[in-house]
């Protein structure tokens, strides 16, 4: 029998100014009907114009936090945002392995909007060789896709020409591209030999902070919900689409301000 309501975990950072990070996780999937659990990684203290100072969590508390909720509740699907060290990326690969997670969706954080730099050598190293691989699904951008998997748009056929270096399929979004009128993000899979293109329409706003986190968590929904990748990565581009043309008048703060997690939710109890 279906289950009525679908589970996410988000294992990620926390963001004080609520547009990125947790808590744009537990928006977006609250905002998509499904039940959030988070495990926080690293708090950070920020806002829309850059982050101030962060402080990484312990593994021991990152592990007990896991645990804590994994003893009781299975997640449909986990979604893995910023892993601020080596010791919390292998700690969290052990739990995964040691609890069999599937449906988890790594957004490969490395800097921020406003620029501040996440993940240092030897964690990129950690994700690379030993999270990554557990991954169905991985999202990064251009830069991040260069920088981790020496992929660009343009030179793709290396991972359908290298299959076993790339266990998991990667959505690589087309957001940091010149075109300024359209978006074109390439979903690699293992079992296609080319990309699915989803070509759509650049929003035009300063309101971005957390798209990344929002895009992950929306798949890592839809996942849960029992959509297969490409039919949750369709779903998810398009109703962050929304979320960001909704974001043009729900500003906050005078850098770059938050997607609008809530649009349809507002509209439905907007008080008369
Ligand atoms: O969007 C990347 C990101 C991830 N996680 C946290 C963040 C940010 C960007 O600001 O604050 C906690």
């Amino acid at each position: 029998m279906d289950k009525k309501y679908n589970v996410v975990l988000t294992i990620a950072g926390s963001d004080s100014s609520g547009g990125a990070g947790i808590q744009a996780d537990i928006k977006t999937c609250s905002a998509l009907g499904v039940y959030a659990m988070s495990v926080i990684t690293a708090v950070t203290a920020q806002n829309t114009h850059g982050v101030v100072s962060i402080e990484e969590l312990s593994p021991e508390i990152v592990i007990s936090q896991l645990k804590a909720v994994l003893d009781d509740i299975t997640p449909d699907a986990v979604k893995i945002g910023m892993i601020p060290n080596a010791s919390i990326a292998r700690a969290v690969c052990d739990i995964i392995k040691e609890y069999g997670l599937k449906n988890i969706v790594i957004d490969p954080v490395l800097k921020s909007t406003s620029g501040f730099e996440f993940s240092l050598k030897e964690t990129r190293e950690v994700l690379k060789s030993s999270l990554f691989p557990l991954a169905s699904l991985i999202t990064p951008n251009i830069p991040e896709s260069s920088q981790l998997f020496d992929l660009s748009p343009t030179n793709i056929t290396s991972y359908f020409d290298n299959k076993e270096i790339f266990p998991f399929d990667i959505l690589l979004k087309g957001g940091h591209g010149d075109d300024c009128n359209m978006v074109t993000d390439l979903l690699l899979m293992r079992n296609q030999n080319k990309p699915v293109c989803f070509s759509h329409q650049r929003v035009n706003t300063s309101n971005t902070h957390g798209t990344g986190c929002t895009l992950s968590s929306a798949i890592a929904s839809f996942l849960a919900m029992g959509f297969d990748i490409e039919k949750s990565v369709d779903s998810a581009i398009r109703w962050l689409s929304c979320a960001l043309a909704e974001g043009a008048d729900y500003s906050f703060g005078s850098g770059y301000g938050p997607v609008n997690h809530i649009f349809k939710q507002i509209k439905q109890w907007k008080l008369k």
